[in-house]
């Protein structure tokens, strides 16, 4: 079959503020395995431009695919990007399946379905597996009824939901398809060619408010001395020396992590990583740091997320304030650079919470921090907590973590925004902060603090003057349990129109 994959352009500042872009590895692992079945497979990337709707559909149509592929990488907010887009080709291409795969359609699948009459299919969870079976019987115009992972509409235009498929147990058993990127000159990191790479899968914790350890549903690694030889390849074989870290907690077992650090080590490629992973697991490295340096890793990103020990017990973080100082201070001592994010909005915080919140931030001296909101994703546990909270945000593109969702009854959302932005520019602006961007002994230190520093300024602005003068939220939106409800009633996306004026 002629296969088409789409990447769709994001609104979200992760996308649009870097002027770079990242290959999605969604899209080539299910690419791979396709390919290797003997489907002619192609990727558009509408990132890359960004590429305008009626572009990516002229060039759509061209290349008359008999099956359309559309996933997430930023999920929730980019679905409804997704339904526009996939609606304006299906005009011109009836005869062609629609498909769509991710986080987000495997929570909404029925939904998605019932809105989007010119949807056909959604694979659920983890797809290289479900895509084989499913392209094959499309091409063999067989029956659906038996393929696991799968929400479909049959002949009699009913939505049907087939069990959940099995977990992939092995990892290496599907090929990423690298070669999809060839059209397109990908980098991160400042200009650096670049890919996302996945050596684990999941996460064993469960805190409430992420939906990426449900999304798994175990966790599982890929081979670690193949798994070096592929970045190894990537290197010699696509020129990429940035390695960006898909996996939720890569370092999650010692033992196989040190075994990958060795065998890149042993693989002797000038590669830089960058990757998240948990503070606990930094201090139970203490003795291995030396070798996620030696390897190439030149910063973690670890969710620090609330100052309050009763707050980190509510959401499940299993983490303690001494863990989270003394990752930082370990990472420092290895010349590798340390991330923070913390988020905002878990419960009806006030101005002591943010003071005492900057206060923490500032004692744990991070190189570099990250400032999120928390975002009700209709499959975690927090969603259920906030049922009765207000949505001020109407807009899903905006469910990203860089807009206020949830409306804290505290405080009105200019002056959270206000605390946010305060505490962003205090904690970059420190003497010390910039004096390690412009003298640390380490060069790709050096790097890295200037590349966030630029990306941080433009984020800083953009962020700001969109709310003041662009974008729309409301204080009279409807509650966290009805917002879904509502929205399929409407078919589109909302605005904050159907709720009233803008009275923020
Ligand atoms: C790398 C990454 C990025 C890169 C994306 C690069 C790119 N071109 O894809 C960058 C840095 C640009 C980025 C930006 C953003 N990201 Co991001 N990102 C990630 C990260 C770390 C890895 C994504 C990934 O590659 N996963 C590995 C692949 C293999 O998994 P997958 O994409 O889910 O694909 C599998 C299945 O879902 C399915 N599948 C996926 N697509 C399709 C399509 C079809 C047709 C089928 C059949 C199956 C299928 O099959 C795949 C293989 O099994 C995840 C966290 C995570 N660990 O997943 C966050 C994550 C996806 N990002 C997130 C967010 C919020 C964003 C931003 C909105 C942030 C912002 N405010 O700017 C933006 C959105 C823009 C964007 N391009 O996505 C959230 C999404 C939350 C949600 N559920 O809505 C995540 C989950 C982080 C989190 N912890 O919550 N991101
Ligand atoms: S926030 Fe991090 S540690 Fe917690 S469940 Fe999600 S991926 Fe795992």
């Amino acid at each position: 079959m002629k296969i088409l994959l789409i990447n769709v352009p994001h609104i979200a500042i992760g996308s649009r503020i870097p002027r770079e872009q990242l290959p999605p590895l969604g899209l080539l692992c299910i690419g791979g395995p396709l390919i290797d079945n003997g489907h002619q497979v192609k990727l558009l990337d509408g990132e890359f431009g960004p590429t305008s709707a009626d572009e990516i559909a002229k060039q759509t149509v061209a290349f008359q695919p008999d099956a359309i592929l559309m996933g997430h990488s930023g999920s929730t907010s980019a679905q409804p990007i997704i339904e526009h887009i996939s609606k304006i080709i299906s005009v011109e291409l009836p005869n062609t399946f629609f498909i769509l795969g991710g986080v987000f359609p495997t929570y909404h699948s029925e939904i998605i379905l019932a809105e989007n009459e010119h949807i056909d299919i959604i694979v659920r969870g983890e797809a290289e597996e479900t895509i084989q079976i499913l392209m094959h019987a499309l091409e063999k115009n067989s029956s659906l009824v038996d393929i696991r992972g799968i929400t479909y509409r049959n002949t009699e235009n009913e939505i049907i939901k087939n069990l959940d498929a099995p977990i992939i147990k092995d990892l290496d058993a599907n090929r990423i398809g690298w070669e999809l990127m060839k059209p397109y000159k990908y980098s991160y990191w400042g200009n650096m060619p670049a890919v996302v790479v996945q050596f684990s899968r999941g996460c064993p914790y469960p805190c409430n408010y992420c939906g990426q350890s449900l999304f798994w549903k175990k966790w599982r690694y890929r081979n670690p001395q193949k798994f070096a030889a592929e970045l190894a390849m990537l290197y010699r074989e696509y020129g990429v020396t940035l390695i960006n870290f898909a996996d939720e907690n890569p370092t999650t077992n010692k033992k196989i992590w040190k075994e990958f650090l060795l065998a890149l080590i042993e693989e002797d490629v000038p590669l830089i990583l960058v990757g998240s992973t948990r503070a606990d697991n930094i201090v139970r490295d203490a003795d291995i740091l030396h070798l996620y340096k030696k390897a190439g890793v030149i910063r973690f990103l670890m969710g620090i997320e609330t100052y309050d020990e009763e707050v980190q017990k509510k959401i499940k973080k299993a983490g303690t304030s001494s863990k989270d100082k003394e990752a930082i201070q370990l990472l420092r001592k290895h010349d590798i650079i340390s991330l923070a994010t913390y988020v905002f909005g878990f419960y009806n915080e006030t101005d002591r919470d943010y003071y005492k919140g900057f206060k923490q931030l500032m004692s744990y001296d991070p190189d570099q921090i990250q400032m999120l909101y928390v975002t009700p994703h209709h499959w975690t546990p927090f969603n259920n907590e906030v049922l009765e909270n207000k949505v001020i945000q109407l807009d899903q593109r905006k469910w990203d973590y860089k807009h206020q969702v949830i409306k804290t009854n505290n405080m009105k959302p200019w002056r959270v925004l206000l605390w946010v932005k305060m505490i962003e520019v205090l904690l970059q602006m420190r003497p010390k902060a910039i004096f390690r961007s412009l003298f640390h002994k380490d060069a790709g230190f050096r790097h890295g603090m200037k590349w966030y520093y630029r990306m941080g300024r433009r984020v800083w602005f953009h962020e700001v003057f969109n709310f003041f003068f662009i974008e729309k939220r409301t204080l009279i939106g409807p509650k966290v349990k009805d917002f879904w409800k509502l929205k399929k009633k409407k078919t589109k996306c909302m605005s904050s129109k159907d709720f009233g004026p803008d009275t923020a």
